[in-house]
């Protein structure tokens, strides 16, 4: 027994030490613009040497603001778990020479705007730079990027922490860069939604669009009207229990996502996609008799009463709550699919909708359909299925939101094997997500027309989080890279060898991917 133990002893040693040599990271980056970033910087210039992050190293920060703080915090959080090491944050003192990175803020430099950012790293420091902490806060998703991959790990992993020294300078081409979840349709609890704002805030993502109210479930609490989520909230596609947030668990939703410097942008679809609200209030139906909660998959059968008194206090209760709730600027009243409400009530129904959005200090976002309607500047039509509706918006003045579904819907199939999704905008494979440019798209529609992109998941389909993310990545990225990186910047032959290199992270921040043939995976 005794020699079989020191022999298994034995054998152990010199399995961890074969284990250990081959978990070490890659050999260090000797070159900066070899560095497989996503989305892809504005420019990178590579310099001699390497900064290597060491034990008691130090974030420093120039402005000791209390979102300089949490966005330091953000960083030493990202940093030590799988280092090891007890990254310590600093805001006041002298500037420690070496093994520091530097967070430094209003350096009034107009070519980043809101939210560029420029880093220089040097064997002894990494200096991050920006007009602002949201700036600081989209710098930190490149460093993470420039870090090897087990950065990523909630466990200690095996160094060095090395980058090569350079200089990179970045800010996006678009204002708005987002994804929509649908909660609608199947109901994804706090964690979920803080798992999805943690990883589009990796790929510099800007704005949450949140799809609260559909056909089969009523998903925000309106204390004036507790029937919507009680009744509208119990169920969802296929029968399940459904569920709501309270506004309590919302707000900490939308808090989690601004300390991410992401806005959330809440929908409740009108006047079709309401049959949930239907159900939990007889006096919205016609003759006053609730309709029956509806759990399968069918779209543009329900309507609200566009001619009934009714109809508009209850939006203003609705709108009056959600506004409240809302501190970004936009609430997206959706408009789309409404095909069973007569277009001479359509169209005024939106124009009333507007009134009440801007009556409560917002600006209205509206699926294409709804540039039927007299729109003012200041509303955004968000383009999914029409042109000729998204042309009308801008001929009205209107800036444009794409997402285009062919091109944009993350819930569409990668290709005909694939287990989830839908198909009806036909198959999305990584390179038709990644391979367009949103002032192309459309004839008649350029950049300064276009707010931005965002990729909506739709969840007929999709009921858990792992079922998430095998739609949403490899996808996501490359929308996150559409919305950054100028459309000269970008070409599928190099994006794809960069997200290629990705898969180590999405390894070890456990995301279940698709892992797509026209990906050469590292
Ligand atoms: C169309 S996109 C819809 C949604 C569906 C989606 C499924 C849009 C504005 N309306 O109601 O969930 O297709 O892909």
């Amino acid at each position: 027994m005794k020699t079989i133990n020191a022999r298994f002893i034995l054998f152990l040693i010199t399995s961890f030490l074969a284990l250990s040599l081959t978990a070490a990271q890659p050999s260090a980056p000797n070159d900066l613009t070899m560095t497989p970033l996503i989305p892809k910087p504005v420019s990178i210039n590579n310099a001699e040497g390497v900064f290597e992050l060491k034990n008691n190293a130090v974030v420093w920060i120039s402005e000791n603001t209390p979102g300089m703080v949490k966005v330091a915090k953000y960083l030493t959080d990202r940093l030590n778990p799988a280092t090891g090491f007890n990254v310590i944050i600093l805001t006041s003192g002298t500037i420690p020479t070496s093994n520091c990175i530097l967070l430094e803020t209003n350096i009034s430099n107009s070519q980043l705007g809101q939210e560029g950012y420029e880093l220089k790293i040097t064997a002894e420091n990494i200096r991050l730079a920006a007009n602002t902490a949201e700036g600081i806060f989209r710098g930190i998703q490149t460093l993470r990027q420039l870090l090897p991959a087990s950065i990523e790990s909630n466990t200690r992993q095996e160094g060095p922490w090395v980058i090569a020294n350079g200089a990179i300078l970045d800010y996006p081409a678009y204002a708005y860069r987002g994804a929509m979840l649908d909660v609608a349709r199947h109901f994804f609890g706090a964690d979920v939604v803080k798992r999805y704002i943690d990883l589009i805030a990796a790929y510099k993502m800007n704005y949450l669009h949140l799809h609260l109210a559909d056909d089969q479930g009523w998903r925000i609490e309106i204390k004036s009207w507790p029937a919507l989520t009680e009744i509208g909230g119990s169920t969802q596609v296929g029968g399940g229990k459904g569920g709501f947030y309270s506004q309590d668990t919302y707000n900490e939703i939308v808090q989690y996502a601004a300390d991410r410097y992401i806005t959330v942008v809440p929908e409740i679809d009108m006047p079709g996609h309401t049959n949930a609200a239907l159900a939990s209030i007889p006096k919205l139906n016609p003759d006053n008799n609730p309709v029956k909660l509806y759990t399968g998959t069918n779209v543009g059968f329900s309507t609200l009463q566009t001619n009934k008194d009714f109809t508009y206090e209850f939006l203003n209760d609705v709108f009056r709550e959600l506004a409240v709730m809302t501190p970004g600027p936009y609430i997206h009243v959706g408009g789309d699919e409404s095909h069973v409400t007569k277009k001479e009530d359509y169209i005024p129904f939106i124009e009333h909708v507007q009134e009440i959005v801007s009556a409560n200090g917002k600006q209205m976002i509206g699926w294409d359909e709804t540039t039927q309607a007299a729109l003012k500047p200041g509303a955004i039509a968000q383009y999914w299925a029409k042109a000729e509706n998204a042309k009308r918006g801008v001929s009205k003045g209107l800036k444009i939101l794409m997402s285009p579904a062919a091109k944009a819907y993350l819930d569409m199939k990668y290709d005909p094997k694939s287990q989830l999704g839908l198909s009806w905008a036909g198959y999305i494979e990584v390179d038709t997500g990644y391979k367009w440019d949103p002032a192309r798209m459309v004839p008649g529609i350029s950049k300064e027309n276009i707010l931005g992109i965002e990729a909506p998941l739709w969840s007929e389909t999709v009921s858990n989080m792992d079922e998430i993310e095998y739609l949403l990545f490899p996808r996501l990225p490359g929308y996150a890279e559409i919305g950054w990186t100028d459309s000269a910047d970008r070409n599928w032959e190099d994006y794809k060898v960069r997200l290629g290199q990705q898969a180590g992270r999405f390894k070890f921040m456990e995301i279940d991917y698709y892992p797509s043939v026209k990906v050469p995976w590292k």
